[in-house]
Parts: structure tokens; C-alpha cells; sequence
């Protein structure tokens, strides 16, 4: 018979074997959640005629400049041929597709959009610029009655206020001049059998400006889920409401990423500080988000024709300034001890896992630092907006201007 010490070992030894099995079972679940996110693919199709500006679009969307390595070849005789995918840099499910130019005298939509086989595309991007054309109407019905959406984007609009500035410099009013183009795209759309065609007015050279905050509104609230948090991390975070935005998605996911860190450390045999560098990564992965890594800051300074440190100026929050494993082992710590509202946050909304305290790191103090973070990451790229963007100098119109970087989220 065996004694009872023995039997008590036993018992101990069972009940480690359990927790580590229930510890990688969810820790595996958890992953599993993480990677179908990360693993959401995207797939836009910007078409249109020869030289509207597709190429450029595609480039200022990426967050590239046309000078750089990984941009589409853009130009007056430069012509994409087939459809081309351009990654995004950071996000590589996340595909800007350049179609081959229509309006060409044989152009018949149904054709090209067999050719280029429609159904990869979640939507379309239907690029014009100066005066509306049958091709586009055309396109336009083929592609709704295809069951697929299209958003109009009359490109260019940087030339043509400058046009009728010239045109009439007493009277220029540049809301006016942009009405005027909105009404007569969406009434000559309409006149072609279009219901509520979604009309956009754009810069490549000035994304920032015109309808692009209303065109990200309205392609993040016409997608769902995974693909919405995509189009949101992708697109250059270039307003107060995209950064909002972009918040909001990271913030829906948190509870993953402090979960993981939380059941990584209390894997048997992994040291303890596994945890800080899996947090110090999410971290990371934010600040490269929200355009606040130096490459980024770098990349918009260049872009605004301002100096890196004037923007890096902006970025007041002590992981903004500072990424170190000692950084954020400080926040984890305070968060630990001192009750911060993050934490009672996730307290409240998960209150199932607030004892969960896993080999040292607590639930709680990783949502806390994760949610921090993401907060003050916010607040220092509003900032760095409004000192890149916010001074009322747009640039001269015609003049490149691109957006920021617009951040990746790797992990
Ligand atoms: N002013 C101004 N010029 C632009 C804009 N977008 C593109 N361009 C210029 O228009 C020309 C054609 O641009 P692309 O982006 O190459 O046009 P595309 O539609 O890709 O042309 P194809 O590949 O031939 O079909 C280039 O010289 C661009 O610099 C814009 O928003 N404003
Ligand atoms: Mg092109």
C-alpha cells in the first residue's frame, strides 16, 4: 500500500501535468484566434482608364512613394499590361491589385472583367480623372451586376483646382469647384443606370486631403470582421478619425494578446521573461501602427518637408519615446500594483480571468499595459498629424505629398 506523502506527490505531479496540458490547450486556442486575424486577406482591384492614376493611388495607399523600390511603376508611358499585385508593405494579405487601363475603342466591361477574373476582388476602385466616359459607366454595371461594389474615385482633383483657380481667380472658391465635380460624376453615373453610386474625390499626391477620410469611412463600414480590421490597420492612418478608428480595432483584440503573454509564462520548462518580449513585440507592432517608429517618423517628415525631430517632438508618451523590455516591465509593474483604470477595464469585461496570474504576469497587468499603450500611441499620432498636416501648409497643389508610413502590424 502506498503511503499517504506518496500518493500526495502523485496527486501534485497530476495536477502540474493537467495545468500545463489546459495551459498549451488554450495558449494553442488562443494562437489559433490570433493568426485567422493576421491571416485575413484583402484584395482590391483599381481599375479604370489609361493614366487616371491608378498606379499612383495604389502607391500612396501602400504609404510609398513613386520613387521607391517597392511602388508601381507610375507615368506618362508607363502601363500596367495584366493585373499586377502590389502588397501592402506591412500587411502582405493585404493586396492593392493593378488592372490593366479600359477605355480602349474594343473595351467590352464583361470581357475585362473575365480577363482580369473578377471574383478575386473583394471591391473595386473605379479610378477616372477629368471627364466621365461611357467606359466608366459601363464598368460600373458590369461590375454591380456582377454582385461586386465599386467606389468611384475621380482622381486628379489637385489639377483641376488648379485649373479653375487659374480660370477664375477672383471667384475660385475650392468647395465649390469640388461640389460641382461631385454632383456631375454622381448625376452622369446615375444617368447610366448606377443606384447611389459612391463618389470620392482624390489626390494621389495629397491623400490627405479631399474625400479620403470619407472614403476610408465608408470602405470600413461596408466590410466586416477580419477584413475590416485589415482595411483599418492598412490604410494610411492620415486623420483624427482613422487614428480612432485604428484604435478601436487593436483595442478588440487585446484580451488575446494579454491572455497569450499571461499563459506563455506559466509554460513549464520556458523562462519566465518569455512573456516581456512577446509583450514588448505587441508593442512594438503598435507603435509601428500608429507611424511613430523612427522609419516612419522619418518617411513623414520627407514627405511634409519637415524635420524628423520636430515630429518626433510629438511623441510624448514613455513607450512612444522609448521601447526597452525595462520599459515595459516598469508599466507591467505599475499596472500591477496600483489598481490603473485599464485594469479595472478588464476587470470589468472579463472578470472570468482577473485572478489569472500565470507564472508572475497577471491577466490584468498585460491588458493594462496593452491598453495603455494603445491609448497614449493614439494620442502621440494625433499629434504628430496635426504638426505634419495641421499648419494650413497642403503643399503646392501638383506637389507630391505623401502620406505617413502607414505602420505595420507584424506579429
Ligand atoms: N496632378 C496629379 N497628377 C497625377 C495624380 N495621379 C497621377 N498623376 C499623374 O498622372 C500620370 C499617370 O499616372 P499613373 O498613376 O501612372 O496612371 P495609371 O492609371 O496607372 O496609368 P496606366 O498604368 O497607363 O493605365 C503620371 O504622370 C502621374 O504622376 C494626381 O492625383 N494628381
Ligand atoms: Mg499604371
Amino acid at each position: 500500500m502506498q503511503s499517504p506523502e506518496l500518493r500526495e506527490q502523485d496527486l501534485s505531479e497530476m495536477g502540474s501535468l493537467v495545468q500545463s496540458r489546459v495551459v498549451l490547450e488554450v495558449s494553442s486556442q488562443v494562437q489559433t484566434l490570433l493568426d485567422s486575424l493576421d491571416s485575413a486577406t484583402l484584395d482590391i482591384g483599381v481599375t479604370g482608364e489609361s493614366g487616371a492614376g491608378k498606379s499612383t493611388l495604389i502607391n500612396a495607399l501602400r504609404g510609398l512613394s513613386d520613387s521607391d523600390p517597392r511602388a508601381a511603376p507610375t507615368g506618362v508611358v508607363e502601363t500596367t499590361a495584366a493585373p499586377t499585385p502590389y502588397p501592402h508593405p506591412g500587411l502582405p494579405n493585404v493586396r492593392l491589385w493593378d488592372l490593366p487601363g479600359t477605355g480602349t475603342p474594343s473595351f467590352r466591361a464583361e470581357r475585362y472583367l473575365e480577363q482580369v477574373e473578377l471574383e478575386r476582388y473583394d471591391f473595386f476602385l473605379l479610378v477616372a480623372s477629368e471627364r466621365f466616359r461611357e467606359s466608366h459607366a459601363q464598368l460600373a454595371r458590369a461590375v454591380a451586376a456582377a454582385g461586386k461594389r465599386f467606389y468611384f474615385i475621380r482622381s486628379k482633383v489637385d489639377q483641376d483646382l488648379q485649373a479653375s483657380r487659374r480660370r477664375r481667380p477672383a471667384r475660385f472658391e475650392e468647395g465649390q469647384v469640388l461640389a460641382e465635380i461631385r454632383a456631375d460624376c454622381i448625376w452622369q453615373l446615375e444617368k447610366e443606370g448606377a443606384a447611389a453610386p459612391r463618389v470620392f474625390l482624390l489626390s494621389g499626391f495629397q491623400l490627405h486631403r479631399y474625400d479620403f477620410p470619407r472614403l476610408q469611412a465608408t470602405l470600413a463600414g461596408e466590410l466586416d470582421g477580419h477584413k475590416r480590421h485589415a482595411l483599418l490597420l492598412a490604410l494610411p492612418a492620415v486623420t483624427a478619425d482613422a487614428v480612432r478608428q485604428r484604435k478601436e480595432s487593436l483595442r478588440r483584440h487585446i484580451w488575446k494578446k494579454a491572455l497569450l503573454a499571461c499563459l506563455v509564462s506559466a509554460l513549464p520548462g520556458l523562462p519566465l521573461q518569455l512573456s516581456v518580449p512577446l509583450l514588448m513585440e505587441t508593442v512594438a507592432s503598435y507603435r509601428r501602427s500608429f507611424g511613430l517608429d523612427e522609419e516612419s517618423l522619418r518617411a513623414l517628415a520627407g514627405a511634409v518637408a519637415s524635420s524628423p525631430r520636430r515630429l518626433r517632438a510629438q511623441v510624448r508618451s514613455a513607450l512612444g519615446r522609448e521601447l526597452s523590455p525595462a520599459a515595459v516591465q516598469d508599466v507591467l509593474n505599475q499596472a500591477a500594483f496600483c489598481g490603473q483604470a485599464a485594469a479595472r477595464l478588464a476587470r470589468a469585461r472579463l472578470p472570468l480571468l482577473e485572478n489569472l496570474v500565470a507564472g508572475g504576469i497577471s491577466f490584468v497587468a498585460a491588458y493594462a499595459l496593452l491598453h495603455s499603450a494603445l491609448e497614449s500611441f493614439a494620442g502621440d499620432a494625433q499629434r504628430v498629424l496635426e504638426a505634419a498636416y495641421g499648419s494650413g501648409d497642403e503643399g503646392a497643389p501638383g506637389s507630391p505629398c505623401y502620406p505617413p508610413h502607414p505602420g505595420f502590424l507584424y506579429d
